[in-house]
């Protein structure tokens, strides 16, 4: 029986394991991506593991997030992974030069390559044909050392796509299609392939607009063969020795399918506050919109720009509504603005900025209390604006510019003209002064490193007996942006963890530093899918540094729970998810024998304070449990020597 395209590529670089699904492999990691958010900490852990050059085939260190400097620390945050890369042999993206999904599709993705980022959005390149995984920045450092990626093989799903776009229907309506059916949770333990006549017709950005938004399904990854199209846009980057055939077999079998047909399909929005809340857009057609924002790794980039300014033409932007313009990569802003359409775009009332994440997560763009946002962004998550109670709705670039113009949410099927036809340019043109590349003699570069970047905290293994008070009790869905928030204030913090201390779930109880301090730690409870979204390893590595022993949760994220046991806290869940009802703040439970149950996979724990106890479960691997005894990844190597855990 023939393979999916997933299959041959884990085939090609399996290190360790068999690919059935559920059982863990290893696979070799060809490139590395490090976004600033959470790269300072990679190359902090790099530094700690005495190599002298990374040892994939490409690693690039982007400043993306934090661009427009509003703190020293963030210049300075910047510094440091320049000269860090520099040194080991990685690529830099200038701060402005773009974001590192957009900016790594453009330079540097290779498909039929496995690639490993420390941020979650890293399966975009999906839509060119690579696998690409978004994980912890501990998983990532191990990779740029030349150590495997461990994993447990996802179920391989068949996305047939039928049909051809209705006109003002676009892949962002894909994909918040799949957002609908499949919700947050949905695509855990999965990896979405696309296949069909409707796969076929897309563009590769439009292909890496599903891929990147896969991840809101919670999937490990997503990924489209490539084709004569994916070739015409590796020739137009002038990239095309890097573009590779890589298909699924004509007879590929996979474990499940889906299908949707895209003739069906409409304009959709998915509605505050979860990506997963998606409705027609006519079904809200007429609600007040403040502010667009087009941009972010999802729907940012040339083809996209290309749309909103062929619809802002010949029109203004109303008065009421602040209209924002983030192009993904300089490279796309540059050539727009070589067209001439960045002078019709600011004509039209919109303003640009900067090629950053920027307002992704709160960092500049934040909406007034009670006004509503939309954006062609990936996540809308609570307060991920800025703005506590937020309203923050997503969609297409073609809705979002629509609805700048007319000042609310607008069916773009009743808007008078024709929708934009997709368009690449003959050449991608732009400079290449926004990359610096590796250093030829790694002992001439140096390292600048602020006073504020410190050491990277490392636990020792838990105790055998684990005791203390249940310190907050959450609701389902928690993100890592909840646990973490990731707004201006805070990045400004993130190179240094006794600082992120004091903002752990700050925003839904903002007593809890100073409780958990005022204890000396204990344990958190949350509710199914626990810790989803962003990749950031602070959100495992902070607590821990606080005391927290463990986390009960009814279920974990994929890449959240892998941090967890990186930085050695244990991560139970209820072996009877009505437990968690029984479980309040402040009830105080022990756990014995806890190395032991590590191993068995399952402890039993006391609640002291209501004389019960309850089943949990460890569902770990062989290899995760070695880790956890050890107090995480950093104390195991200590121990054991090598990078490769
Ligand atoms: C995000 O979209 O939340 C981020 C900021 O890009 C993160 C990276 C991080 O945790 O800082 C992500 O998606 O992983
Ligand atoms: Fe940046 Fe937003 Fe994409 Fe994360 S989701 S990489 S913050 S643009």
């Amino acid at each position: 029986m023939g393979l999916n395209l997933t299959r041959k590529i884990i085939e090609e670089h399996l290190v360790e394991g068999d690919s059935r699904p559920g059982s863990e492999i290893g696979i070799r990691i060809d490139q590395v991506i490090t976004p600033d958010a959470t790269g300072v900490l990679c190359y902090l852990q790099f530094e700690s593991m005495g190599l002298d050059r990374v040892r994939v085939k490409r690693a690039v260190a982007y400043a993306d997030h934090v661009v427009y400097h509003f703190d020293p620390k963030n210049a300075a945050d910047h510094k440091y992974l320049e000269t860090a890369a520099h040194k080991y042999g990685s690529w830099f993206s200038l701060p402005g030069n773009g974001v590192c999904h957009q900016v790594h599709q453009e330079r540097f993705a290779v498909p039929g390559d496995t690639l490993l980022g420390s941020d979650s959005h890293t399966p975009t390149q999906g839509g060119v044909g690579m696998l690409a995984i978004g994980a912890g920045g501990l998983d990532v450092t191990v990779a740029m050392g030349g150590g495997s990626y461990y994993f447990p093989m996802p179920a391989v799903v068949e996305v047939r796509l039928e049909g051809q776009l209705p006109e003002w229907v676009t892949a962002k309506d894909i994909i918040l299609e799949m957002m609908r059916r499949v919700t947050v949770k949905g695509g855990r333990g999965k990896i979405f392939e696309y296949t069909g006549p409707g796969a076929a017709s897309l563009s590769p950005y439009e292909r890496c607009t599903i891929c990147n938004m896969g991840t809101e399904l919670g999937a490990t990854t997503s990924v489209f063969a490539t084709d004569e199209k994916t070739r015409d846009y590796f020739q137009r980057l002038g990239r095309g020795d890097d573009f590779r055939l890589v298909e699924p077999d004509a007879d590929a079998e996979y474990d499940d399918h889906m299908t949707i047909d895209l003739s069906a399909l409409e304009p959709l929005v998915a509605c505050p506050s979860m990506p997963d809340n998606v409705v027609p857009v006519s079904e809200v057609a007429g609600t007040p919109i403040d502010q667009v924002i087009v941009g972010s790794c999802t729907n940012g980039g040339y083809e996209d720009l290309m749309a909103v300014a062929e619809i802002l033409a010949g029109h203004q932007v109303n008065p009421k509504t602040n209209f924002v313009i983030a192009p993904s990569s300089k490279q796309a802003l540059e050539m727009i603005a070589r067209d001439g359409l960045i002078a019709d775009i600011l004509a039209s009332g919109a303003n640009l900025s900067e090629s950053t994440c920027g307002a992704c997560i709160g960092v500049g763009h934040v909406p007034a209390p009670g006004q509503r946002s939309l954006r062609s962004f990936n996540r809308n998550f609570p307060a991920r604006s800025g703005l506590i109670d937020d309203q923050v709705y997503l969609a297409s670039p073609e809705v979002c510019t629509i609805a700048a113009i007319t000042g609310e949410l607008t069916d773009p099927r009743d808007w008078n003209s024709r929708a934009p036809e997709k368009r690449l340019p003959e050449k991608f043109t732009g400079t290449m002064a926004g990359l610096i590349a590796p250093a030829e003699d790694p002992a001439a570069a140096s390292i600048t490193r602020a006073s504020h970047i410190t050491d990277i905290p490392i636990s020792g293994p838990p105790a055998n007996t684990l005791t203390g008070e249940v310190l907050i009790v959450t609701g389902d869905d928690i993100t890592t942006d909840d646990i973490v928030p990731a707004t201006a204030e805070m990045l400004s913090n993130w190179a240094n963890i006794d600082a992120v201390s004091s903002f752990i779930f700050k925003r839904l109880d903002s007593d809890f530093p100073k409780r958990t301090f005022a204890k000396g730690g204990g344990w958190i409870v949350g509710g199914a899918n626990y810790g989803q979204g962003s990749s950031r390893e602070h959100a495992a590595m902070t607590p821990m540094h606080m005391g927290i022993k463990g986390v009960i949760a009814k279920s974990f994220a994929r890449i959240h729970k892998a941090n967890l046991v990186n930085f050695g806290v244990v991560p139970l869940t209820f072996a009877d998810p009505s437990d968690y009802d029984s479980v309040e703040p402040g009830d105080e439970l022990l756990a014995n024998d806890v190395h032991a149950g590590i191993d068995a996979g399952r402890i039993t724990i006391h609640n002291q304070t209501r004389s019960t106890e309850f089943e949990t479960v460890i569902d770990l691997t062989e290899r995760e449990r070695r880790l956890l005894k050890a107090g995480g990844v950093l104390p195991y190597t200590r121990a054991h020597g090598g990078v490769a855990a």
